[in-house]
């Protein structure tokens, strides 16, 4: 444990008897720690001090209950956990592997759920029910309905759009047979999930079916419960996520890269603040839409403002940031912080990672906290539901009570100053064009330079952060380390937003990257760290996997690539299915914080080792940034010894030495 982590750590997990936070231990972002400490100086609460109040239950850390029946519940003791079985006879690798599986039904129906949502509103749009949005990336729906084998030569948008919906819709609903876009899964790959039975059905079957499994008294062979875990997993990475992902994309335009901001200086003290928080891209788009209308303005300056500014936070920030260029005000342990500012006139939140504190919190501030989604509402926010078909009413009445705030803003508002600037907006199809040129636009040069050694690797950093760690610190460290050691970092989610902070996204941080990414880089005018927007987006990543093998000559599935993905400060059940869908396309997959499992079980050792010689790829953790980046250069390092591409340059591990010097 590195003496960062330390510092964090011991107050809540040893339970040592430490009375005051020193909120500089907590984070690494200077606004999110200038605003804790206002908060804190307020007399108010964050996360970061209940996490600091509140110690984690070890029992549940590891794992090593159940409560699925009422004979129990039931603990077993993780330091010896072959001692004791449950009530009726479970044993530590089947109450493990329960949790898991339950875990990634949670994480998948939130994906798939927000898929389908989108699904149902490109449905609406193309039978002409909703006006307000409409089918804006004509050449994206041609090339994701090609992709599954529709006709799109010489046809109408309309006629594909229709084929399309008809098509995806299985995603969801098929009772038998393979969802549509394991069209896409390189056909290695393929064959290994049909060879052990984890090609998905329809998601809603899935989940359904482990929730089934997982009920007292069914599915008690932890190896059958990880098989519907990644059967359940791939139908949101190459099902739910993909759906939401690529929908989004030919509704509101697949986004490209532009310079864009980030942090809390985006504020404006003269303007009427309004924060966008959540998932599901809807009501940012109609925001973006109400804003954009002159009238708005005027109402505006009627209260004395100079107009009406958007921010986003978390993933539809991110959405928003990477599509249209709007500012972000910061990741997920900044949501409350940012309300300390005073300067936020209304949040309004959709669904997914919505801290319920931020009612509270807006109330001691004065800022007005909308709940837009019917599946969500939280006591004492003010409920305006967003309605697709009709997408103007809920922004409207939103600025209205925004405008409203503004003009009895208290007096006391503090905007901390600092602005990041980044370039953001990357897709697979963008990298494919930015490496290969308009006219051989293809994966061909990424492969070539990771042949060639000059990259060796690619890595996904991705996911949130949590109070439990101090924040953005891993994520930026082990980032750093990466592309020193010339492995180029794709990023989603809350994790980019850390890299953005710390000034990562610029084509000028690739003097950080070691030589050969740093000549790439330089060579094609890109930042070594490419942000790809919310945490469906990691679907981009599986599909430029897919095409680093379609391209050849880095091996015939994506387990054989030179690849490897990491959330080193996740808190989501979201994260665990990601993880999964990763491992069980063929990535090996480290994640930081903590780990629902007991160490020296077989369920620990099917995830942390057998997957990976069944095909698959497997998971890892570690806390320290350090050994999380040695764990993800090691396993990239023996995929290009495997491949043969293994040059002189690239034998030796960063030494002891580098280390302590990059510590230093
Ligand atoms: Ni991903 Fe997005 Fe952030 Fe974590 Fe939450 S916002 S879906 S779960 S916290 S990265
Ligand atoms: Fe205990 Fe078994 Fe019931 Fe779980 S299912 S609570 S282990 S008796």
């Amino acid at each position: 444990m590195s003496d960062e982590e330390k510092k964090l750590k011991p107050v809540s997990l040893e339970g040592k008897k430490v009375k005051e936070i020193d909120y500089r231990d907590t984070t690494t972002c200077e606004t999110t720690l200038q605003m804790l400490q206002k908060v804190a100086a307020d007399g108010h609460e964050t996360a970061i001090k209940r996490a600091f109040d509140m110690k984690p239950c070890p029992i549940g850390a590891e794992s090593a209950c159940c409560k699925h029946c009422f004979m129990g519940p039931c603990r077993l003791n993780a330091r010896d956990p072959y001692s004791r079985v449950g009530v009726c006879g479970a044993t530590i690798d089947t109450i493990g592997a329960r949790n898991f599986a339950r875990m990634v039904a949670s994480g998948g129906a939130a994906h798939t759920d927000h898929g389908m949502g989108m699904l149902d509103v490109f449905r609406e749009v193309i039978n002409g029910n909703i006006k307000g949005f409409r089918i804006k990336d004509e050449k994206k729906l041609r090339s994701v309905a090609a992709s599954i084998g529709i006709e799109v030569e010489g046809r109408e948008v309309l006629d594909v759009a229709k084929d399309l919906y008809k098509e995806l819709e299985r995603t969801y609903t098929q009772v038998e047979g393979e969802i549509p876009f394991a069209k896409r899964v390189p056909a290695k790959t393929l064959e290994t999930w049909r060879k052990h039975g984890v090609v998905p059905r329809g998601a809603m079957r899935e989940i359904m079916e482990i929730m089934h499994r997982t009920h007292m008294g069914v599915d008690q062979d932890y190896e059958n419960i990880v098989k519907q875990c990644s059967r359940t997993a791939l139908a949101d990475g190459w099902g739910g996520s993909m759906v939401a992902t690529e929908i989004t994309d030919i509704l509101f335009g697949t986004p490209t890269p532009h310079v864009a901001g980030v942090n809390m200086g985006f504020l404006k003290e003269d303007q009427v603040n309004i924060i966008i928080h959540g998932h599901e891209p809807l009501l940012f788009e109609a925001m973006i839409a109400a804003t954009s209308d002159p009238a708005v303005t005027e109402k505006a300056k009627a209260a004395g403002a100079k107009g009406v500014n958007l921010l986003g936070m978390c993933c539809s920030g991110a959405e928003a940031l990477g599509r249209h260029g709007i500012p972000h005000a910061g990741n997920f342990l900044s949501v409350e912080p940012v309300i300390a500012t005073g300067a936020v006139d209304a949040m309004a939140v959709d669904v997914q990672c919505i801290m319920q504190s931020l009612a509270t919190l807006s109330e001691c501030y004065g800022t007005r906290f909308f709940t837009t989604n019917p599946r969500c509402k939280i006591e004492g926010a003010t409920h305006i539901e967003f309605h697709e078909h009709e997408p103007e009413h809920a922004p409207n009445e939103i600025i209205r009570l925004a405008i409203e705030r503004f003009k009895n803003r208290p007096a006391r508002v503090v905007i901390p100053s600092r602005k990041d600037m980044g370039v953001h907006g990357f897709s697979h199809e963008y990298i494919n064009y930015m490496l290969g040129g308009t006219f051989r636009g293809s994966y061909t040069p990424l492969n070539e330079n990771i042949i060639n050694g000059r990259i060796r690797g690619v890595a996904g950093v991705v996911g949130c952060t949590n109070p439990r760690v101090k924040q953005d610190y891993v994520h930026v460290t082990l980032v750093k380390e990466l592309i020193k050691n010339n492995v180029l970092v794709v990023q989603t989610g809350c994790s980019q937003i850390a890299l953005a902070k710390a000034g990562l996204m610029k084509p000028d941080a690739a003097v950080l990257a070691g030589d050969g990414l740093r000549e790439v880089c330089e060579t094609v005018g890109m930042p070594p760290v490419l942000s790809l927007g919310s945490c469906v987006d990691n679907s981009r990543i599986l599909i430029a996997c897919a095409e680093m093998v379609r391209m050849g000559g880095l091996g015939d599935s994506i387990a054989d690539l030179p690849v490897a993905g990491c959330a080193p400060e996740y808190m989501s059940e979201k994260a665990i299915c990601i993880g999964q869908y990763f491992v069980a396309s063929g990535v090996y997959t480290v994640f930081g914080v903590t780990f629902p499992i007991v160490e020296g079980t077989k369920f620990h050792k099917l995830l942390f080792e057998d997957l990976e010689h069944q095909g698959f790829g497997k998971w890892g953790f570690a806390m320290d940034p350090y050994e999380i980046a040695r764990l993800m250069i090691a396993h990239i390092d023996k995929k290009r010894a495997a491949l043969g591409i293994m040059g002189e340059r690239e034998r030796k591990l960063f030494s002891m030495e580098d280390r302590r010097a990059a510590e230093g």
